[in-house]
């Protein structure tokens, strides 16, 4: 049996760029219960909310970066004794690319622990988004800070999606990475739009941040000249060895909270619970579903970090009977 998902009976809103911080903190703020509706009502102007859209990641180059973010296992300010990868093997992308396509994945998404990409790191970059777009998968990167110019010959090489996260507030920012600005990651985001890729950026809630960073952060998000079009919500995985490892754990409702925030300030963008769903229970997954989140991770690494495996997120999604959502046009109206 086909059941049609119910719509919002309201039209469609249009999009804002012009949130403020109290409005912001005033949605964080709401009776859960209302909270809730009101991501629902948003959710459902744009998407089939039994429709979750699913990516895969691979880290391209593992550790050693120079950059000091505190939450990040990469990083080689931190005391980790682990070891540094080169750039992956073509062969080896294409391989993990086909396996992934296999296992359900509409979306690739490829990281890097560089700061910023040298010119010469792009030729065997731009190959593997070339070679995996060949499958019929969509492309993402995350390799840090681009030029205009690196952007251009990346979206030449077929990419679709660039993830650069803002991560936390402006505020709260230099509490976690000293190594490079606010504006840094700002101008990286309108060089990849003035390129013509699709945006991908979001934020990390539980590095010690409090609720009006939170909102701060959302706002920012909201308020860029285009929404992004992916927005991923990760949860901080503590990794021993960082400075945030005895960060205090952040509980399901708060969470939850900004995904639903995130949902009615973003309603067109694919919201993507992110890192931190290992340690998450059924029933924490379904708040966050049931707040808007419409896209996560598949395949049992994030980057360094592990993630459920495949089965278990077959499960989840049969017990919530909702269903990958494999074509861009199954956005009902997506900007
Ligand atoms: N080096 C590039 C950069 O920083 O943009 C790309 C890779 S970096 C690992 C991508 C994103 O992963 C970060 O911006 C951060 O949001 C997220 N991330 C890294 N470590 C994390 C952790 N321990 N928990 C949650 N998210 C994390
Ligand atoms: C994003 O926002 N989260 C992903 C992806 N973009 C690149 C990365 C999460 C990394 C978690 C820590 C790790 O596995 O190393
Ligand atoms: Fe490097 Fe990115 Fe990790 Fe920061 S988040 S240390 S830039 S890999």
């Amino acid at each position: 049996m086909t059941v049609k998902h119910m719509t919002s009976s309201s039209p469609t809103q249009a999009l804002r760029h012009d949130w403020t911080r109290d409005e912001v903190e005033a949605l964080l703020a709401l009776p859960f219960p209302e909270l809730i509706f009101r991501a629902q009502l948003a959710h459902r102007q744009y998407f089939d909310p039994t429709k979750v859209q699913i990516s895969t990641l691979l880290s391209i180059k593992t550790g050693g970066c120079p950059e000091d973010c505190a939450y990040c296992p990469q990083s080689a300010h931190h005391d980790r004794d682990k070891e540094i990868e080169k750039l992956l093997p073509l062969e080896k992308v294409i391989a993990d690319a086909k396996r992934a396509k296999e296992a359900g994945a509409g979306r690739f998404c490829m990281g890097a622990a560089w700061r910023a990409p040298k010119d010469r790191d792009l030729d065997p970059v731009c190959r593997m988004v070339e070679e995996v777009k060949a499958l019929g998968l969509e492309t993402c990167l995350t390799v840090g800070m681009l030029t205009p110019d690196q952007s251009k010959r990346l979206k030449d090489a077929g990419l679709d999606y660039y993830n650069h996260n803002l991560d936390t507030s402006e505020d709260f920012y230099g509490k976690i990475i000293s190594t490079r600005t606010y504006q840094d990651r700002l101008d990286t985001l309108a060089n990849v739009r003035d390129a013509g890729i699709n945006v991908c950026c979001g934020g990390i809630i539980g590095m010690g941040e409090d609720v009006s960073d939170r909102a701060s952060l959302l706002m920012t998000l909201a308020n860029l000249p285009t929404h992004p079009e992916s927005v991923p919500i990760n949860l901080l995985v503590r990794v021993e060895g960082t400075p945030l490892a005895d960060e205090e754990a952040v509980d399901p409702v708060t969470f939850a909270r900004v995904i639903a925030t995130a949902r009615i300030i973003m309603p067109a963008s694919h919201v993507r619970l992110a890192a931190g769903r290992e340690n998450m229970s059924e029933s924490d997954h379904a708040l966050c579903f049931l707040a808007g989140a419409n896209s996560i991770f598949w395949g049992e690494r994030l980057l360094t970090t592990p993630n459920p495996k495949e089965n278990s997120d077959r499960q989840l999604l049969n017990l919530l009977g909702m269903t990958p959502m494999m074509e861009k046009s199954e956005a009902l109206a997506a900007s």
